[in-house]
């Protein structure tokens, strides 16, 4: 990666990145999925205390923020166990890693279970939705993050798809984080892409983003024509470039503005969002969020504090 290295990173991305993350996810989850699930997030979308939840998304990225600083790096025995001691149903996790996250709980190798749902292992983006906490471990030396975000996306997610969907989503943090624009981004997106169904979505977004039709006409970017071709699925590959399209096409307009978008293109909102948000926070850092929504988010203390500490690694 062409980084500046006279460019210092403020603690503002840090908590940005994280904060959007999870805002993304808690603020879309009601407009995930049909009526049924819709429904049902509402009725458990508040804590005790009235702060609003998140979903598995966030969760599984406080676990993992949580096992790097523990344990110094990746340990993926010890990384397995605290995703699957943190599970909880009313999280909203895929059925497929509910499945695999409840074996592991109950004593299996996770290199065994891994591919014992699918074959080839998930391509859920249930991978993908963590890696923003991969760019920031690893934000002094981003050589690491390929072989970071392998390690850490096979415990659950073993399938190349899951895989590049999590590389490139980690990679745009790690942009984004440098406050580089969107050609440096599809230059280093284009690098590391081997898969077609990736290659050819990130074209398509690039052309989007340089056409930037709907800024200069002042019309609205057409929701439907994102969905068709670059997807709002539950597949990495239906949701990682579309997350990082929306991020950047949004990316000097109001965070808000940008999770109305993303809950118009329905599908995996919470998801998109928690990605696009965390692409979004690390460029425009924690200022640009709203504070009104970061003060009704449950957790807000261990989440600025994995930030601050994870900051401090590369200082
Ligand atoms: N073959 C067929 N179907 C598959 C395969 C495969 N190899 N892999 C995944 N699926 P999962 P996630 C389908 O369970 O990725 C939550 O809301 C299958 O229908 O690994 O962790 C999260 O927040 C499977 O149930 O979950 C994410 O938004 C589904 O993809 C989303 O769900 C999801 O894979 C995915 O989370
Ligand atoms: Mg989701």
């Amino acid at each position: 990666m062409h980084i500046d290295s006279t460019y210092h990173i403020p603690i503002s991305s840090f908590k940005g990145c994280f904060f959007g993350l999870a805002l993304g996810d808690a603020l879309c989850a009601d407009y995930e999925g049909g009526i049924l699930e819709r429904g049902l997030w509402k009725l458990i979308s508040r804590t005790r205390e009235g702060r609003r939840r998140y979903t598995d998304d966030t969760q599984m990225s406080l676990d993992l923020a949580s096992s790097l600083l523990e344990r110094g790096g990746i340990d993926q025995d010890h990384l397995a166990m605290r995703f699957a001691t943190s599970y909880r149903w009313s999280r909203g996790y895929g059925t497929g890693a509910a499945k695999i996250l409840k074996r592991i709980r109950g004593g299996a190798p996770w290199q065994e279970v891994n591919c014992s749902i699918y074959p080839q292992g998930s391509y859920g983006n249930g991978a993908a939705m963590r890696s923003p906490i991969v760019a920031l471990y690893y934000h002094h030396d981003p050589e690491q993050i390929n072989t970071a975000v392998e390690r850490v996306s096979e415990i659950t997610h073993a399938h190349p798809l899951a895989i590049e969907g999590a590389k490139l989503i980690s990679h745009s943090v790690s942009i984004a984080l440098n406050k580089l624009g969107f050609e440096e981004l599809y230059q280093e997106l284009l690098l590391l892409s081997k898969l077609e169904i990736y290659q050819k979505r990130l074209a398509i977004a690039k052309e989007w983003i340089d056409n930037k039709e709907w800024i200069d006409n002042k019309e609205e970017i057409d929701s439907k024509r994102v969905v068709k071709e670059l997807g709002n699925g539950i597949a990495a590959a239906d949701s990682c470039v579309t997350a990082i399209y929306i991020a950047y096409a949004f990316i000097d307009l109001p965070f808000m503005d940008m999770l109305k978008f993303i809950q118009k293109c329905s599908g995996d909102t919470d998801t998109i969002a928690a990605m696009a948000g965390a692409i979004w926070g690390a460029y425009n850092g924690i200022e640009g969020l709203p504070q009104e929504e970061i003060a009704q988010l449950e957790s807000t203390k261990e989440i600025e504090q994995y930030a601050v500490e994870l900051y401090g690694l590369g200082v």
